[in-house]
């Protein structure tokens, strides 16, 4: 909607108006300080938010997990459902990315270079991703119903776009969340200021 109003706007004199109500009307940036149970700031959280009573399905994003050194990088990435993510390799060696995590099943036979299809998510959960020829080799993808979703930087802190003033549930999620555990989750009020989180994790994730 936005960016249609925006192409639309080239030479129209009615679109120097609109703009400036939309700017009147714009919601500020939210963010969000994760901590953990023992007061360390945590990075790789993924904090996302989610409209009371409506989840919000993507349509066509994409995201990007490169193979680097060995490694896949980053470590963790946060995507609405829907999201096509593609898995470069840029080593020199040969690389087998699979995941056997029930919200995406999948897997990606021995390649160099760029695979020929990224793989959509398409249903909300963790999958966790591995190579069959390097077992060190790891990556998170946590796939959210929301578009309203970051991750914390070294400091812990996350910075959510800009939210519509409402209800929200907000999840946060860690690799280290123990598996018996259930996603920690607080109601929030978001108005057009925005809002600055705090959220404590039960557990370690240092
Ligand atoms: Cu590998």
């Amino acid at each position: 909607m936005k960016r249609s109003h925006t192409n639309s706007c080239i030479l129209a004199l009615g679109c120097i108006a609109s703009s400036l109500i939309m700017a009147g009307t714009a919601h500020a940036n939210s963010s969000v300080q994760v901590t953990d149970s023992s007061g360390q700031a945590v990075p790789d959280a993924v904090v996302y938010a989610e409209l009371v009573g409506s989840p919000q399905v993507a349509k066509s994003a994409t995201a990007e997990i490169q193979q680097k050194d060995k490694k896949f990088m980053p470590f963790v990435t946060v995507v609405q459902t829907g999201t096509s993510v593609s898995f470069p390799n840029n080593d020199t060696v040969r690389h087998h990315a699979y995941s056997f995590s029930p919200a995406k099943p999948f897997e990606l036979k021995l390649y160099s270079g760029k695979p020929a299809a990224p793989v959509v998510f398409d249903k909300a959960g963790t999958v966790v991703v591995g190579c069959n020829i390097h077992d060190q080799m790891v990556a998170y993808i946590h796939i959210v119903d929301t578009p309203y979703f970051a991750k914390t930087d070294a400091n812990g802190t996350a910075r959510l776009p800009s939210i519509p003033a409402g209800k929200y549930v907000l999840k946060t999620w860690h690799p280290k969340q123990p598996s018996s555990a259930t996603i920690q989750e607080q109601n929030i009020q978001i108005d057009s200021n925005g809002a600055n989180l705090n959220v404590k994790l039960n557990y370690k994730a240092g």
